[in-house]
C-alpha cells in the first residue's frame, strides 16, 4: 500500500494520510492546542520563519505589513509534546525518508491558526533539501486557510515568480491541501505552494512539521530557542528510532558538504532554486542520477532530495514556462518592494 502512496508523493509534490494516531491521541493532541490557544489567544512574535530565539506572546493582533498575518505558536511540539505524537507512527518516517534520505532533523514545529478574512499567502518554493507535512487540528474544507500546492511543480519548473504574472492569485491547477482533524497532508517544499484564501467564516489551525536531510541544514529552527530539559522531555515521549532527529551535528553536515561541492555551489546552496541559472545548473548535476553521497554511503547529497533521482530535466520544457512580465517584476522587485505583487498581506474581502 505505501509504495502508491510513495508515488503519490513523488510524482505529485502532496500525499494526504488519515488515521496516523488513535482517537484518543487527536482528543490530547486538540487539548494541548486548546490550552496553548487558551492561555496565549493571539500566538507568538516570530522573526525567522515562524521560530524565533526568544518567542514572546504577542500582545496585538499580526499588522497587515508582518510576514505572516495569522496567529503562529512557533517550536510547538517542545512546549506540549503531545503534538509531536504523530512522529511515533513509523509509517510517517518512511515517507519522510523516501524524500530525505536516513538522516534527518526535525528542523521546525509550529502551530498557525488562521483567522477567518486572512488573504492568500503568496506561490514560492522553500529551500532545497527537506520535505513538509501539515497535521489538520480541524476540519478544513475549500477556501478555508488551508496550504495549497501546484502538482507537479516540484519537479522541472523555475521558481514561481518567474513563471506567474501574480504569485498572489489562485492557480487553476492548485490543490488545497484539506482534510479532517488528524489527516496529515505532505507536500514537497520545492512545488510551487502558498495559502488559501480562509472564506471560511470560522478560525482554522494546523501543526506544520517540516524535515531537512542533515546534508542540507547544520541545525533546526527551534535549536535556539529550546533548552535541553524540553529536547529530553520530548524525546522521552517518542520512540528512541527516532530519538536521531533531535540531534544536532554540524560538524557531520560541514563534512556532508564540504565533500561534494565546490565553494562556489556551497554559497549558491540551499536557495539555488531561486535563481534560474543556479537551479538549471542543479538540475543538470542532480536530475536521473543517484542522490546518495559518493563519500558518506547512506547519506544523500547536499541540497538534493530522491525526488529528482528517476526523473529527466528538460531544459525546454524548464524554460517555456517562464514569463517575460512575471520575470520583469522579479527583476525589478528589490527597486520597489510595493509592487502589487508582493501586497499580498491585506485581508480578504468578500
Ligand atoms: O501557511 C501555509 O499554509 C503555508 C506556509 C508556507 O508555505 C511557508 O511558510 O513556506
Amino acid at each position: 500500500m505505501h509504495s502508491r502512496e510513495m508515488e503519490h508523493l513523488h510524482q505529485h509534490g502532496w500525499l494526504r494520510v488519515s488515521d496516523v494516531v488513535s482517537q484518543e491521541t487527536l482528543a490530547e493532541m486538540l487539548a494541548a492546542a486548546k490550552r496553548l490557544e487558551v492561555q496565549f489567544p493571539l500566538g507568538f512574535t516570530h522573526n525567522d520563519n515562524y521560530s524565533d530565539r526568544t518567542i514572546v506572546p504577542r500582545t496585538a493582533p499580526p499588522k497587515p505589513t508582518e510576514f505572516a498575518t495569522n496567529h503562529i505558536y512557533p517550536n510547538v511540539g517542545f512546549l506540549e509534546p503531545v503534538l509531536l505524537a504523530p512522529l511515533a507512527n513509523p509509517a510517517i518516517h518512511e515517507f519522510i525518508e523516501s524524500v530525505v534520505g536516513r538522516d534527518y532533523y526535525l528542523s521546525n514545529t509550529w502551530m498557525q491558526c488562521v483567522p477567518t478574512g486572512t488573504g492568500r499567502m503568496w506561490f514560492h518554493k522553500d529551500p532545497r533539501g527537506s520535505v513538509s507535512f501539515t497535521f489538520l487540528l480541524d476540519s478544513i474544507g475549500p477556501r478555508s486557510g488551508s496550504t495549497c500546492v501546484v502538482p507537479g511543480t516540484q519537479l522541472n519548473t523555475p521558481p514561481a515568480d518567474f513563471c506567474l504574472n501574480d504569485i498572489n492569485q489562485a492557480h487553476p491547477d492548485e490543490v488545497e491541501l484539506r482534510g479532517e482533524p488528524g489527516d496529515i497532508v505532505f507536500f514537497a517544499p520545492e512545488a510551487w505552494h502558498g495559502r488559501a484564501v480562509n472564506a471560511s467564516g470560522q478560525t482554522t489551525r494546523r501543526l506544520f512539521f517540516n524535515f531537512y536531510s542533515r546534508s542540507s541544514k547544520a541545525s533546526t529552527s527551534w535549536a535556539k530557542g529550546v533548552s535541553e530539559e524540553q529536547v529530553e522531555k520530548v524525546k522521552a515521549t517518542l520512540p528512541e528510532k527516532t530519538h536521531r532527529m533531535f540531534e544536532l551535528d554540524p560538524v557531520l553536515t560541514a563534512r556532508l558538504q564540504t565533500d561534494a561541492f565546490t565553494s562556489g555551489e556551497l554559497r549558491v546552496g540551499a536557495k539555488s532554486h531561486d535563481r534560474v541559472l543556479a537551479d538549471i545548473t542543479h538540475a543538470l548535476r542532480t536530475y536521473g542520477k543517484s542522490s546518495g553521497h559518493p563519500k558518506h554511503p547512506g547519506y544523500l547529497l547536499p541540497y538534493t532530495t530522491r525526488l529528482t533521482e528517476h526523473q529527466n530535466f528538460s531544459i525546454i520544457q524548464y524554460l517555456r514556462q517562464i514569463r517575460p512580465v512575471a520575470t520583469l517584476k522579479t527583476w525589478f522587485r528589490p527597486l520597489s518592494k510595493k509592487l502589487p505583487q508582493f501586497q499580498n498581506r491585506q485581508r480578504y474581502k468578500t
